[in-house]
């Protein structure tokens, strides 16, 4: 495989001074359908995710509940993994900062970083938010009543401190002549204003040592200090490839394709993880999408509101693939986002239930009835056919397109469109009726509707995987007949279907 083939996609790796909730399932979630979008479409991919497991704000959840730092990480790290098995993730490596392989490429950037001058020791003074393990500039600090806070709302504390630091005011003008050369770099556009406009206001260089706890990888041949968490953290995208070996089988997957995270976590994979990279001499990662904050029906989620929502608890109430199509259907990608119960009893009754589901069932107990369960040939071409059949051929390439700019809800509409479609086509078909009046005709409809419903299934696999797989059984496609080249042949005439059923239940939620 040559290497435009490959494709690297990781999420970010989460914290564990909690359990998951429903927004580190989302990420996960947008990285996982662009991984099986990709393998789909032929590529080569590795998906990465994994857990944050150093830095004060563990060592501190860790000490809140009387736990060993390295015990308390192990346990919730399993959560984590265990979210990703429930939510069904492809992913290929899940990484854990607290592993040797992750210390040894830490400690090896850290010396190509100091070998090439970009690393001086020194003394920090200043404010810095445990919740964000964030250092602020003191004209960002606001106070009430006598706290002082960071713009996001997090609690600052005044570190004095001995620290080793990177020299990342160099890097301000090559970091804006990357972006101008580069301008798919950061994505959505408004994130990428913010991110320049931040970095032509001036960098300092930043503090990556701290002394003052224990809980991190060690500096190489100063272990007072251990690594500034942000750069322990970000090195993990090149630990799972094998780095510092760039001899791996897997060394040819950098640089990444697209970093998926969170708005909160732009600044750190923007401006200072390519920084970092070009300062090790290390090429820098295509593209970095920011997407946007669930809020809970209108309001923040946050543990003291008590409004954490758990993903797992949503599955089980909904079902795996009511969810994840949910969760990516409903919000712009990009955007901020408010998860109510409503919309989403709505959206699956009406896009699931309603058009995909009564579209498939509709054709399918029809061939069953009318045609012995036998897939009908196509008669001889009907004006009324270019409608449905252009925008089948259409299908594939559209929804590529709109995932390769990570939109995933335009890729959903258009799937949507196409369900819509072929639910006024049938009506305006009415192969019930051709049944009495022409059987070669009413063969032709439903053969063009299961050809319809075939390329829905497909395209629909990285979103709705176990329930796509169960559709595609009904319509008789096999198994290694499942990727987006193989559309291109069409199923023998004759291939037996079995005894369809209904993919999607209308959902009755009393509480919404
Ligand atoms: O920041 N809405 O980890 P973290 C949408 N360890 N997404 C949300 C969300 C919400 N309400 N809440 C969290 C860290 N997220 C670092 C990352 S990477 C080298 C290190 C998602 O556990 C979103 O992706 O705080 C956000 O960026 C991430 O969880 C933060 O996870």
């Amino acid at each position: 495989m040559t290497s435009e083939r490959r494709f690297y996609l990781t999420t970010p790796i989460y914290y564990v001074n909690d359990k998951p909730h429903i927004g580190h399932a989302y990420t996960s979630l947008a990285v996982d359908v662009l991984a099986r979008w990709k393998r789909m479409a032929g590529y080569q991919v590795f998906m990465l995710t994994g857990t944050d497991e150093h830095g004060q704000k563990v060592e501190k959840a860790a000490e809140a509940r009387g736990m060993d730092p390295q015990a308390f990480t192990d346990q919730v790290s399993q959560a984590f993994r265990d979210l990703a098995s429930r939510m069904n993730y492809s992913n290929d490596d899940f990484i854990r900062t607290t592993e040797e392989r992750h210390k040894t490429a830490c400690a090896a950037l850290w010396k190509r970083l100091q070998d090439n001058g970009a690393i001086y020791l020194g003394h920090y003074e200043g404010w810095y938010a445990v919740r964000d393990e964030a250092f602020y500039g003191p004209d960002e600090i606001t106070e009430k009543d006598g706290q002082k806070f960071a713009p996001t709302g997090a609690p600052v504390e005044w570190v004095r401190e001995p620290s080793y630091f990177f020299r990342l005011a160099d890097w301000q003008d090559r970091l804006l002549a990357y972006y101008d050369a580069h301008p798919d770099f950061i994505a959505p556009q408004t994130r990428r204003n913010e991110v320049i406009s931040f970095v032509k206001n001036g960098l300092t260089d930043l503090s990556i040592s701290r002394t003052s706890f224990k809980w991190g990888v060690k500096v190489p041949g100063d272990e007072a200090h251990v690594m500034y968490v942000w750069l322990d953290a970000l090195t993990n995208y090149i630990t799972a490839l094998g780095y510092p070996d760039e001899n791996t089988a897997l060394w040819p997957f950098w640089p990444a394709d697209v970093h998926f995270v969170g708005k909160d976590i732009l600044r750190f994979h923007a401006i200072y993880w390519p920084a970092f990279l070009m300062a090790a001499g290390l090429p820098v990662p295509h593209r970095v999408f920011a997407h946007g904050w669930w809020t809970n029906e209108g309001q923040k989620i946050s543990k003291s509101v008590g409004n954490v929502i758990d993903p797992l608890q949503l599955v089980e109430q909904y079902g795996l693939d009511a969810v994840r199509f949910f969760l990516l259907r409903e919000v712009p990608f990009g955007n901020d986002g408010d998860f109510s119960r409503k919309s989403l009893v709505q959206r699956l009754n009406s896009e699931l239930a309603n058009d995909l589901g009564n579209l498939a069932q509709r054709t399918l107990s029809l061939i069953q009835k009318n045609c012995d369960g036998q897939l009908p040939a196509a008669g001889a071409p009907h004006p009324a056919d270019a409608e449905l059949l252009d925008a089948v051929a259409a299908l594939p390439g559209r929804v590529g397109e709109a995932l390769d700019r990570q939109a995933f809800h335009e890729a959903l509409e258009r799937i949507q469109s196409l369900s819509r479609l072929g639910n006024s086509w049938i009506d305006a078909q009415k192969p019930w009726s051709l049944k009495k009046t022409d059987l070669v005709r009413m063969a032709s409809v439903l053969r063009h509707l299961h050809t319809a419903l075939r390329a829905l299934a497909t395209v629909l696999q990285p979103f709705m995987p176990d329930t796509m797989s169960q559709m595609l059984d009904q319509l008789g496609v096999p198994v290694q007949a499942r990727d987006l080249a193989a559309l291109d042949t069409l199923l023998p005439d004759g291939t037996t279907l079995p005894p369809p059923s209904p993919l999607f239940q209308k959902i009755q939620d009393d509480a919404v």
